[in-house]
Protein backbone atom coordinates (compact mmCIF):
# COMPACT_ATOMS: atom_id res chain seq x y z
CA UNK A 1 0.00 0.00 0.00
CA UNK A 2 2.88 2.35 0.75
CA UNK A 3 4.30 2.46 -2.79
CA UNK A 4 0.89 3.21 -4.35
CA UNK A 5 -1.14 6.41 -4.37
CA UNK A 6 -4.38 4.43 -4.45
CA UNK A 7 -6.09 1.44 -6.03
CA UNK A 8 -8.48 0.84 -8.91
CA UNK A 9 -10.58 -2.30 -8.56
CA UNK A 10 -11.49 -3.34 -12.10
CA UNK A 11 -14.28 -5.38 -13.61
CA UNK A 12 -13.81 -9.06 -14.31
CA UNK A 13 -15.76 -12.13 -15.36
CA UNK A 14 -15.39 -14.25 -12.19
CA UNK A 15 -17.84 -13.38 -9.45
CA UNK A 16 -17.03 -12.91 -5.77
CA UNK A 17 -17.40 -16.24 -4.00
CA UNK A 18 -20.73 -16.14 -2.08
CA UNK A 19 -18.96 -17.59 0.95
CA UNK A 20 -17.56 -14.05 1.41
CA UNK A 21 -21.09 -12.84 2.22
CA UNK A 22 -22.34 -16.05 3.82
CA UNK A 23 -24.60 -17.25 1.00
CA UNK A 24 -24.75 -20.79 -0.39
CA UNK A 25 -23.07 -21.38 -3.75
CA UNK A 26 -25.51 -21.98 -6.62
CA UNK A 27 -24.97 -22.52 -10.33
CA UNK A 28 -26.14 -18.92 -10.93
CA UNK A 29 -23.05 -17.64 -9.12
CA UNK A 30 -20.89 -18.75 -12.08
CA UNK A 31 -17.12 -18.88 -11.95
CA UNK A 32 -14.89 -17.58 -9.17
CA UNK A 33 -11.41 -16.20 -8.58
CA UNK A 34 -10.60 -16.96 -4.95
CA UNK A 35 -7.12 -15.40 -5.23
CA UNK A 36 -8.63 -12.08 -6.25
CA UNK A 37 -11.19 -12.31 -3.43
CA UNK A 38 -8.34 -12.87 -0.98
CA UNK A 39 -6.44 -9.80 -2.21
CA UNK A 40 -9.23 -7.35 -3.06
CA UNK A 41 -11.53 -7.61 -0.07
CA UNK A 42 -8.91 -7.06 2.68
CA UNK A 43 -7.21 -4.37 0.54
CA UNK A 44 -10.46 -2.39 0.25
CA UNK A 45 -10.93 -2.58 4.03
CA UNK A 46 -7.32 -1.50 4.62
CA UNK A 47 -7.71 1.51 2.28
CA UNK A 48 -10.99 2.51 3.93
CA UNK A 49 -9.27 2.36 7.31
CA UNK A 50 -6.60 4.92 6.36
CA UNK A 51 -8.49 6.89 3.69
CA UNK A 52 -6.26 5.83 0.78
CA UNK A 53 -8.06 6.63 -2.53
CA UNK A 54 -9.98 3.75 -4.14
CA UNK A 55 -12.21 3.49 -7.19
CA UNK A 56 -14.30 0.43 -8.01
CA UNK A 57 -15.65 -0.60 -11.41
CA UNK A 58 -18.26 -3.34 -12.00
CA UNK A 59 -16.87 -6.34 -10.06
CA UNK A 60 -14.91 -3.77 -8.04
CA UNK A 61 -18.22 -2.06 -7.14
CA UNK A 62 -19.52 -5.40 -5.88
CA UNK A 63 -16.27 -5.97 -3.95
CA UNK A 64 -16.69 -2.66 -2.10
CA UNK A 65 -20.11 -3.81 -0.90
CA UNK A 66 -18.99 -7.30 0.13
CA UNK A 67 -15.83 -5.95 1.82
CA UNK A 68 -18.06 -3.69 3.92
CA UNK A 69 -20.48 -6.46 4.96
CA UNK A 70 -23.10 -6.32 2.19
CA UNK A 71 -24.52 -9.07 -0.02
CA UNK A 72 -24.99 -9.64 -3.76
CA UNK A 73 -27.73 -11.17 -5.89
CA UNK A 74 -26.39 -13.53 -8.59
CA UNK A 75 -29.05 -12.70 -11.20
CA UNK A 76 -30.74 -9.35 -10.68
CA UNK A 77 -32.99 -9.73 -13.77
CA UNK A 78 -34.86 -12.45 -11.80
CA UNK A 79 -35.91 -9.87 -9.18
CA UNK A 80 -39.38 -8.29 -9.58
CA UNK A 81 -39.44 -5.24 -11.83
CA UNK A 82 -35.79 -5.45 -12.88
CA UNK A 83 -34.53 -5.29 -16.44
CA UNK A 84 -31.71 -7.39 -17.92
CA UNK A 85 -28.38 -5.56 -17.40
CA UNK A 86 -26.24 -8.31 -18.97
CA UNK A 87 -23.88 -7.78 -21.89
CA UNK A 88 -25.62 -8.53 -25.23
CA UNK A 89 -24.28 -11.88 -26.52
CA UNK A 90 -23.65 -10.56 -30.06
CA UNK A 91 -22.25 -7.44 -31.70
CA UNK A 92 -19.05 -5.43 -31.79
CA UNK A 93 -17.36 -4.14 -28.64
CA UNK A 94 -18.85 -0.69 -29.34
CA UNK A 95 -22.31 -2.23 -29.57
CA UNK A 96 -21.80 -4.24 -26.38
CA UNK A 97 -20.46 -1.23 -24.49
CA UNK A 98 -23.03 1.26 -25.85
CA UNK A 99 -24.72 3.55 -23.32
CA UNK A 100 -27.60 1.43 -22.10
CA UNK A 101 -29.50 2.99 -19.22
CA UNK A 102 -29.56 6.11 -17.10
CA UNK A 103 -28.38 6.45 -13.51
CA UNK A 104 -30.06 8.96 -11.23
CA UNK A 105 -28.05 10.32 -8.30
CA UNK A 106 -29.29 11.35 -4.87
CA UNK A 107 -29.61 15.07 -4.36
CA UNK A 108 -26.40 16.68 -3.17
CA UNK A 109 -24.39 13.47 -3.71
CA UNK A 110 -20.71 13.55 -4.58
CA UNK A 111 -21.60 12.07 -7.99
CA UNK A 112 -23.92 14.97 -8.84
CA UNK A 113 -21.05 17.32 -8.03
CA UNK A 114 -18.42 15.36 -10.01
CA UNK A 115 -20.68 15.05 -13.10
CA UNK A 116 -22.45 18.37 -12.59
CA UNK A 117 -25.66 16.46 -13.35
CA UNK A 118 -28.31 14.55 -11.44
CA UNK A 119 -28.64 11.91 -14.14
CA UNK A 120 -26.22 10.38 -16.69
CA UNK A 121 -26.29 7.60 -19.30
CA UNK A 122 -23.99 4.60 -18.70
CA UNK A 123 -22.77 1.40 -20.36
CA UNK A 124 -23.72 -0.88 -17.49
CA UNK A 125 -23.10 -4.63 -18.17
CA UNK A 126 -23.63 -7.06 -15.35
CA UNK A 127 -25.67 -10.10 -14.28
CA UNK A 128 -25.03 -9.72 -10.56
CA UNK A 129 -25.87 -6.72 -8.44
CA UNK A 130 -26.05 -5.46 -4.89
CA UNK A 131 -28.73 -7.17 -2.84
CA UNK A 132 -28.29 -5.75 0.68
CA UNK A 133 -25.87 -2.81 1.02
CA UNK A 134 -23.27 -3.06 3.79
CA UNK A 135 -23.86 -0.91 6.89
CA UNK A 136 -21.52 1.87 5.69
CA UNK A 137 -22.43 1.64 2.01
CA UNK A 138 -24.49 4.54 0.65
CA UNK A 139 -26.20 3.84 -2.66
CA UNK A 140 -26.03 7.23 -4.38
CA UNK A 141 -27.12 6.23 -7.88
CA UNK A 142 -29.83 3.93 -9.22
CA UNK A 143 -30.85 2.63 -12.65
CA UNK A 144 -34.52 3.28 -13.59
CA UNK A 145 -35.43 -0.28 -12.44
CA UNK A 146 -34.04 0.35 -8.94
CA UNK A 147 -30.70 -1.43 -9.42
CA UNK A 148 -27.81 0.09 -7.44
CA UNK A 149 -25.23 1.62 -9.82
CA UNK A 150 -23.09 4.06 -7.78
CA UNK A 151 -21.94 4.00 -4.16
CA UNK A 152 -19.86 5.82 -1.60
CA UNK A 153 -18.64 4.59 1.78
CA UNK A 154 -19.61 6.52 4.90
CA UNK A 155 -17.08 7.95 7.33
CA UNK A 156 -14.04 7.58 5.10
CA UNK A 157 -11.36 10.26 5.08
CA UNK A 158 -10.39 9.73 1.44
CA UNK A 159 -11.91 9.10 -1.99
CA UNK A 160 -13.94 5.85 -2.00
CA UNK A 161 -16.30 5.64 -4.97
CA UNK A 162 -17.51 2.68 -6.99
CA UNK A 163 -19.77 2.34 -10.01
CA UNK A 164 -21.50 -0.69 -11.50
CA UNK A 165 -20.89 0.50 -15.08
CA UNK A 166 -17.67 0.65 -17.18
CA UNK A 167 -16.20 4.19 -17.30
CA UNK A 168 -12.90 2.74 -18.59
CA UNK A 169 -14.37 1.63 -21.94
CA UNK A 170 -14.45 5.09 -23.47
CA UNK A 171 -12.37 6.80 -20.79
CA UNK A 172 -10.94 9.61 -22.92
CA UNK A 173 -14.11 10.58 -24.84
CA UNK A 174 -17.10 9.88 -22.60
CA UNK A 175 -17.60 13.05 -20.53
CA UNK A 176 -18.90 11.09 -17.53
CA UNK A 177 -15.81 8.85 -17.61
CA UNK A 178 -13.47 11.83 -17.96
CA UNK A 179 -15.02 13.58 -14.94
CA UNK A 180 -14.86 10.43 -12.81
CA UNK A 181 -11.21 9.65 -13.64
CA UNK A 182 -10.21 13.29 -13.17
CA UNK A 183 -11.76 13.26 -9.69
CA UNK A 184 -9.92 10.00 -8.87
CA UNK A 185 -6.68 11.48 -10.27
CA UNK A 186 -6.99 14.54 -8.03
CA UNK A 187 -7.49 12.25 -5.02
CA UNK A 188 -4.43 10.17 -5.98
CA UNK A 189 -2.23 13.23 -6.37
CA UNK A 190 -3.47 14.50 -3.02
CA UNK A 191 -2.65 11.27 -1.17
CA UNK A 192 0.20 11.94 1.24
CA UNK A 193 0.32 8.52 2.84
CA UNK A 194 -1.22 7.20 6.02
CA UNK A 195 -0.58 9.23 9.17
MN1 LIG B 1 -26.81 -1.68 -14.82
Amino acid sequence: MKVCDGFLFTGGRPNIHPEEYEHEVTEAHGVFDRDRDRVALPLIRACVEVGQPILGICRGFQEFNVAMGGTLHPEIRDLPGRINHRMPPDGTMDEKFALRHSVKFSEGSLYSKIFNADEVMVNSLHGQGIDVPGPRINIDGYAPDGTAEALTIEHVKGFALAVQWHPEYNAAQDTVSVSLFEAFGRALRGWKGAE
